[in-house]
């Protein structure tokens, strides 16, 4: 049983972390909220609880990494980040501004706590498995996490890279895939079917776990059990909402890529209470 002061919690970041990736798109005039609502209970049980580290360290050697393979939704990774003080709350303003740190794809080089630069979709898998690789080389004991799109397993190097994961045994690593069943123009079953996806990473050698990717309990224990597994690499089936929070943005392959106006933003952020 989870204790339910932390759920609460990590619901009250989520419901920021939901109001900065709205409020960051919508100044910027572009960016992708769909895809960042799916992920960030996610990402939140990640950063407000999972993963050892420390914002005033962020290249302390012995942290768990986490790596977003689904790099257009890096303002639920900037909302993460400035949260938990890896930089100021107030940079999360300059989202895809000239020389900000904060731009519309992670850059590892100019913003603390970023692992990877992400955007090109497929990398992060491989890259993951890289640090995964280099923990098991160097006897150190850190865990990788990376987040998958769906959409985003259309390309090929996932596949190499899961191949390669199970026959390195990498236990130390864990996929999440952010299954909201939408890609950039939509769905998944309709541009290009990737089901049955848990079926797909069986046969690949990965331990598969499905849960409900925002229901705390669900992620909070999937990470846990993910811990216990040996010889093989876990990737956690997270099934999500496209957009979720918002009523009249969910399920919708729109608001993909698409900011909200200030209206729509002010009808919005009334429903992250
Ligand atoms: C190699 C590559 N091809 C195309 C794109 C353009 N693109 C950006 S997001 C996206 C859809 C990704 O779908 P999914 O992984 O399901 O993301 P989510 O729905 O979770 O946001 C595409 C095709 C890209 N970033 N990289």
């Amino acid at each position: 049983m989870i204790d339910e002061e932390l759920i609460n919690n990590l619901k009250k970041i989520a419901l920021q972390v939901r109001r900065d990736i709205l409020e960051m798109t919508t100044q910027a005039g572009s960016g992708h909220p769909g895809g960042s609502l799916s992920a960030a209970d996610i990402m939140v049980t990640l950063y407000f609880h999972k993963m050892r580290h420390n914002p005033k360290k962020p290249n302390w050697l012995d942290r768990d990494r986490f790596v977003l393979s689904k790099g257009h939704a890096c303002p639920a990774l900037y909302a993460c980040l400035a949260r938990s003080g890896y930089f100021s709350i107030k940079k999360l303003k300059t989202l895809r501004k000239l020389g900000s740190c904060l731009q519309g794809h992670p850059e590892s080089h100019r913003c603390p706590g970023i692992e990877a630069s992400t955007g090109p979709l497929g990398q992060g898998l491989s890259f993951a498995n890289g640090i995964a690789l280099a923990g098991k080389l160097d006897n150190k004991d850190y865990k990788v996490y990376v987040m998958l799109g769906d959409g985003e397993c259309d390309e090929g190097n996932i596949w190499e890279a899961a191949m390669l994961a199970a026959h390195y045994k990498l236990d130390n690593l864990t996929a999440i895939l952010d299954h909201n069943r939408l890609q950039i123009d939509g769905f998944n079953k309709d541009v290009m079917n990737i089901e049955p996806i848990n079926e797909k990473f069986e046969a690949f050698g990965w331990n598969v776990i499905v849960i409900d990717g925002h229901n705390f309990e669900h992620v909070i224990n999937a990470l846990d059990d993910a811990d216990k597994i040996k010889n093989k690499p876990t990737i956690i089936i997270a099934n999500t909402i496209k957009s979720k929070g918002i009523s009249f943005m969910e399920n919708q392959a729109e608001w993909h890529g698409k900011a909200l106006d200030k209206k729509q933003l002010k009808q919005a952020l009334k429903e992250l209470v």
